[in-house]
């Protein structure tokens, strides 16, 4: 058996030549305890980020629209699963991680600790927490580890089409009346900064990060970092929202010709990590919503447990 240097010279090898670490494969426990964390952590994020746009599919202002915003929510539950499997292969249970997130132990994204106040809310998600998920996960599909890498390929497919739906859905607002106008404005003026800040902490300053991105980045689970990435997203979103007629609320916003970027002011980190640590508006709703569907969903994961068990007696007994 090889020893541990030999062993961490194997997984680095496969780390620096873009390859994939496989659930078999040898890795050190800090980066399996990572890879537990940020997955988990984006998993319970899909699965409590139904709730906000879920909120909305009864009051849908048209047929269409219902069966758009049904099929989104069903898809962020899709996300959760598939993200919920990939953690599975690193030796943790699903009801271990849920058990995490409903004891506050383990996260998820500071957005959906938001109120979704009108229908305007809905298009906004797509639009920007959509787009921002999009930026913060298309490098993910390059991420060391398998199968996280491979779960976040059809992720991406559908939050890319979650970000057109949300900036559709805006655009016939802005063409709409003066108060559907309005309202698609007061939107972004809610969204925008909490968008920004699902990047997580800055990279430099005073509220720097708690230090994952360098670590991450060596072990290629993080390609770029949180900065970097908040950046890409403003540079995309900003010609998006001259198209929709809408004034991102950022009276600092604009084209730096030397950086080839957009200057912008940054989010209210203090609110972040307040929001992170639970005083968000909605953090103790979230939960207790969660909790209560888990617990009230207790006989339906039953069933599905003893039908599994009877199906395997039933192939075990055809074998026999
Ligand atoms: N919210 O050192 P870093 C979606 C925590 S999915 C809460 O920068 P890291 C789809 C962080 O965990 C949205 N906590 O950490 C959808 C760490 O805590 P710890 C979710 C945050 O991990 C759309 C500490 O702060 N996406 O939207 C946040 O290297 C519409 C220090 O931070 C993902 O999870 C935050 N915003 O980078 C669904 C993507 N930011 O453990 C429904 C995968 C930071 O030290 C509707 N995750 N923290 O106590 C990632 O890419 C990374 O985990 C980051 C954070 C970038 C979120």
């Amino acid at each position: 058996m090889a020893g541990t240097d030999e062993r961490e010279a194997a997984f680095y090898a496969i780390v620096d030549s873009d390859g994939r670490i496989e659930p078999r494969d040898d890795m050190p426990e800090a980066y399996r305890k990572t890879l537990i964390r940020q997955i988990a952590q984006h998993a319970h994020s899909e699965i409590i980020g139904m709730q906000p746009e879920g909120n909305w599919i009864s009051r849908a202002p048209s047929l269409r629209r219902k069966a758009i915003l049904l099929a989104k929510v069903q898809d962020e539950a899709g996300h959760g699963l598939y993200l919920y499997a990939a953690a599975e292969t690193l030796g943790v249970s699903r009801d271990q991680v849920l058990e995490l997130l409903h004891t506050k132990r383990q996260k998820y994204s500071s957005i959906f600790n938001y109120p979704t106040l009108t229908w305007a809310d809905v298009g906004a998600i797509g639009w920007l927490v959509d787009g921002a998920a999009i930026t913060n996960q298309v490098p993910l599909t390059r991420c060391s580890y398998g199968p996280y890498a491979r779960a976040m390929v059809r992720i991406c497919k559908e939050e890319s089409f979650h970000q057109r739906q949300g900036f559709e859905s805006l655009l016939t607002l802005t063409r709409g009346s003066a108060a559907q106008k309005a309202m698609a404005q007061d939107a972004l003026d809610r969204w925008w900064y909490p968008s920004l800040a699902m990047f997580g902490p800055p990279d430099t300053g005073e509220q720097v990060s708690g230090g994952h991105t360098e670590q991450s980045m060596r072990w290629g689970i993080k390609r770029f970092s949180n900065d970097e990435l908040r950046q890409r997203f403003v540079d995309m979103t900003v010609p998006q929202s001259e198209v929709l007629g809408l004034t991102i609320p950022d009276p600092d916003l604009r084209w730096n010709d030397e950086r080839g970027h957009y200057d912008f002011t940054a989010p209210d980190y203090d609110e972040l990590f307040r929001v992170i640590k639970g005083d968000g508006p909605c953090n103790a709703q979230r939960l207790a919503h969660r909790v209560a569907a888990h617990t009230d969903g207790a006989w339906v994961r039953e069933a599905a447990a003893a039908y599994a068990a009877k199906q395997r007696a039933k192939t075990r007994t055809e074998a026999a």
